[in-house]
């Protein structure tokens, strides 16, 4: 019934070693001012990868009077920006060239499935940087047809120095999601990775300087929240902030960059996304993609189809599937071919999963499949199904972050709308149908950033990325993702001979 594979309990061992352990400042690999380290743990087993410096307030001062001379004194804000471009695509063509090491890494530090970071994950990141290398010489202003005899212009300028702050489900992604466009405007960066995964931007940023980027201009800092992440969004040298990771933390960077300075910020926060199975529906297609949108990357996934709304016609006939295509789901060591999940990523993320399975049942859902761990080592997850989810219980309205699908069923289409909409978050939603004015209706109707009709999580480099509501500010991605790392300047000048 259940599919499990036998190597959890004695995990294969990763192609790549750990190179790259200390802070990144100034283009030197350096010790945290403090000495202090911190271990990054295997999912898999919950053992020791390595020991990595960690970074607190003292080390992102010294990163931000790197980054801030780098951007001051250039020369990167100052190279033409066809350098700057080829810069980033060499990085691509390197990030390619170590593929496979790259995701081995990721794998390692993250507990994804190597067939995904090395086909799908670490490809797209080579293509985020190859999209935004290609802005970096077509970021321009305009000619402002202004009242008044003057001429007037606008010049689109780097920001300054941007501090970004990353989580550890898309560890080496979500470097390319924030970096790509920040570098390719001509700002400098301090990038905080996420505690749990620390190890794929160390080694992406020993590429960038291996394909030319000055010393300075990328500086990572590897260490922990309230530490360095804090000091980061409160720094009065920094111009710009950017983070991924949850709704609570995203409202303490706002808070800090308003007590501070008042940089510029844009969050990228959790959801609770609707995935939405019309009575038209092709059934078994809809079972697929809702199971994708959920179980994809262990459930960890902040736009995760984590409510499934389906119609009543078609409920029973869902349900039964979505079942059975969760006890089919192989979960297993990472590193193996063929596995669709590994572990979660820490025993905080474990523990909190299982706590709302267990809210699941206090509540009265209907527990149809898994809903306990795997084996006895690291942290892995059965897949789990609840039905009979009503929209007020914790499993329906809150992030989980696990593979942990929550089916409600629904009547009409009005009603649907109403309750895909009760939502603080407002990230993504799945459609499913076959009808064009269903689709048509539901996409105009439903607050969110993204809508995904007949698919879902499809994340090309051009399509725009973020939040309504409490999911977050701003977007990423695409020619949107551009103004998020630029100051528009306007220019005016008197016209001598304004009959010309
Ligand atoms: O997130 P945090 P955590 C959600 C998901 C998950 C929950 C908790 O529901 O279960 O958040 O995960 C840094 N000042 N998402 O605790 O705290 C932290 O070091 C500055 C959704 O891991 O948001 C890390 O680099 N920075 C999500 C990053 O913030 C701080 C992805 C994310 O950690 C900080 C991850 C502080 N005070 C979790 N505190 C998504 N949207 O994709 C922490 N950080």
């Amino acid at each position: 019934k259940y599919s499990t594979d036998a190597s959890i309990e004695s995990p294969i061992s990763p192609s790549v070693k750990v190179n790259y352990t200390q802070l990144l400042i100034n283009g030197q690999f350096v010790d945290s001012a403090s000495g202090k380290t911190f271990p990054t743990l295997d999912p898999r087993t919950g053992e020791v990868i390595a020991h990595v410096a960690e970074g607190d307030a003292e080390d992102v001062n010294r990163a931000v009077s790197a980054a801030r001379k780098a951007f001051d004194e250039g020369p990167w804000p100052k190279m033409t920006a066809y350098e700057r471009s080829r810069v980033l695509f060499r990085f691509a063509d390197l990030i390619e060239k170590h593929n496979d090491e790259i995701a081995a890494l990721e794998t390692w530090d993250n507990g994804k499935p190597f067939e995904q970071a090395a086909k799908i994950e670490v490809p797209m990141v080579a293509r985020f940087f190859r999209y935004y290398a290609g802005f970096a010489d077509k970021i321009h202003g305009l000619t402002v047809p202004a009242d008044g005899e003057y001429h007037v212009q606008t010049l689109h300028e780097p920001i300054g120095v941007a501090g970004q702050i990353i989580p550890w489900n898309f560890p080496l992604l979500m470097f390319a999601w924030k970096v790509a466009p920040a570098l390719a405007c001509g700002n400098t960066v301090v990038l905080k990775s996420a505690e749990q995964t620390p190890l794929s931007a160390l080694y992406a940023a020993t590429l960038l300087q291996e394909a030319g980027l000055p010393p300075g201009v990328l500086n990572v800092v590897s260490g922990f929240g309230p530490t360095a992440g804090a000091s980061l969004a409160s720094h009065m040298d920094v111009d710009k902030v950017a983070f991924t990771g949850s709704t609570d933390t995203g409202k303490k960077i706002l808070e800090l960059a308003a007590k501070s300075n008042l940089k510029t910020v844009t969050l990228e926060l959790g959801g609770k996304s609707p995935f939405i199975v019309c009575e038209d529906a092709d059934v078994d297609k809809a079972v697929e993609m809702a199971h994708f949108a959920l179980f994809f990357n262990q459930g960890q996934c902040c736009c995760a189809g984590s409510r499934t709304f389906v119609h009543e016609k078609v409920y029973d006939e869902f349900l039964e599937k979505a079942k059975a295509r969760a006890e089919r789901r192989l979960v297993g060591d990472p590193f193996k071919g063929g596995i669709e999940q590994g572990p979660q990523i820490d025993s905080d993320q474990f523990e909190k999963i299982l706590k709302y399975i267990d809210y699941g049942v206090k509540a009265g859902a209907k527990l149809e499949t898994g809903g306990e761990r795997v084996g006895t080592k690291g942290f892995y997850i059965k897949p789990t199904v609840f039905s009979d989810v009503q929209d007020d219980m914790r499993i329906a309205s809150e992030e989980i972050f696990g593979p942990v699908q929550t089916i409600l069923k629904y009547k009409d289409l009005n009603e649907v709308i109403r309750r895909a909409n009760n939502s603080r978050y407002g990230l993504a939603a799945g459609v499913f149908t076959q009808n064009i004015d269903t689709a048509n209706t539901l996409t105009r109707a439903l607050r969110v950033g993204s809508v995904f009709i007949n698919c879902f999580d499809v994340f090309d480099a051009s399509i725009p990325f973020g939040g309504y509501k409490m999911s977050g500010i701003g977007r990423e991605k695409g020619i949107y993702g551009l103004s998020n790392y630029l100051q528009v300047k306007a220019v005016v000048t008197p016209l001598k001979n304004p009959a010309w």
